[in-house]
């Protein structure tokens, strides 16, 4: 009897997204367009791996790492089949020119906490999957506007990230890690340098209900409302245990997040006295992780309610979010209540 599991055990990502697509679960285009986003995200990789080299040569500076990535993230997602692009880095969304244009509507954050390269700290890109939605789509004549280059831009990125249908990030770090879900759990794949593939290294990861580790910005602690203070003094109490949380915080998003899910704890980035909606954008960067966090068992909250019932109501528009543990996330929802 021939073995079907090859003998290595190894399955690429490129195997595991054809697989997903024989099952039925995604279908060809949706697994193009996943396929561009891996690609770009090698690419992104190693430009980031090579930032301050490409400085000292003076060729290219730090600063044009985050327009290189956002033109690789951008030409694949071209080159694949995407009809309307919305990313951090845009104004408006993009409508992919109609020859090129597919079914996928993608937003994306193509290098988040970017204020990490220069200290070579950990960095990411994170993206989501919609459908195009009629009541969206409806919108498309009022909106028409050109952006800088002249290109047709149209404002109909309007659902809720209940409606994602795959979401993911990629984390440039020690190792670069691919995290995706298409709805049916969360896989990572881990980019080995030697075959330059991404390989399935986790499957169906679960978030531990709970964790003591949280992650906050806390020199905003003086901004915060009174409510949040108390949850943050609580947790830093010893108690019978004699064991206060522990904080993390790298101040990359797909970092903090990306250890959260994998030890458990809680990340936030509360709203502040300066800042109404806190700092994170609805589209590109809470609704997709939150789309990862329910997939992994846990949750994602803007403090009172789920993130991926939010509707936006703009493109660019910003949420508080806490996500993470089940536990955790609605141990702080009791005191903001
Ligand atoms: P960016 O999109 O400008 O990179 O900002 C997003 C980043 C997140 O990755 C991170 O969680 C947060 O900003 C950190 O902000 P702060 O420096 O205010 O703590
Ligand atoms: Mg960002």
């Amino acid at each position: 009897e021939i073995k079907k599991k090859n003998t290595f055990g190894i399955q690429t990502l490129t195997g595991w997204l054809l697989k997903q697509e024989q099952a039925g679960v995604i279908d060809a285009e949706l697994t193009i367009v996943l396929s561009s986003i891996s690609m770009a995200c090698k690419q992104i990789a190693s430009l980031v791996q090579r930032a301050s080299i490409s400085n000292l040569t003076g060729v290219q500076g730090a600063v044009n790492v985050q327009g290189r990535t956002r033109r690789s993230l951008t030409s694949s997602l071209m080159s694949g089949r995407t009809g309307i692009i919305a990313s951090e880095e845009e104004d408006v969304p993009v409508a992919v020119e109609e020859s090129y244009s597919g079914n996928y509507i993608v937003v994306f954050d193509p290098l988040d906490g970017s204020s990490n390269i220069d200290a070579a700290v950990s960095t990411g890109s994170i993206f989501g999957i919609y459908s195009p939605n009629d009541e969206c789509l409806a919108d498309i004549g009022d909106d028409n506007t050109l952006d800088n280059a002249g290109q047709r831009c149209i404002v109909n990125v309007c659902q809720p990230g209940s409606n994602l249908l795959a979401a993911g990030y990629c984390m440039y770090s020690s190792s670069v890690i691919f995290v995706i879900t298409i709805g049916t759990g969360v896989f990572a794949f881990t980019l080995d340098p030697m075959y330059g593939e991404f390989v399935l290294t986790q499957q169906n990861i679960q978030i531990p209900k709970a964790g003591k580790i949280y992650s906050f910005n806390e020199g905003n602690y003086q901004l915060w409302d009174d409510k949040l203070k108390k949850y943050i003094d609580d947790l830093k109490d010893p108690g019978p245990s004699g064991k206060p949380y522990s904080a993390r915080y790298i101040g990359s998003l797909v970092g903090d997040f990306h250890r959260t899910l994998l030890y458990g704890g809680i990340y936030g980035y509360p709203r502040d006295k300066k800042s109404k909606n806190g700092k994170l954008r609805l589209l590109y960067e809470c609704a997709p992780m939150s789309f990862i966090a329910e997939q992994a068992g846990g949750k994602g909250s803007d403090g009172h309610q789920r993130i991926l019932d939010i509707q936006p109501v703009e493109i660019h528009q910003r949420v508080p979010l806490y996500i993470g543990s089940q536990e955790e996330v609605e141990k702080l929802e009791k005191y903001l209540v």
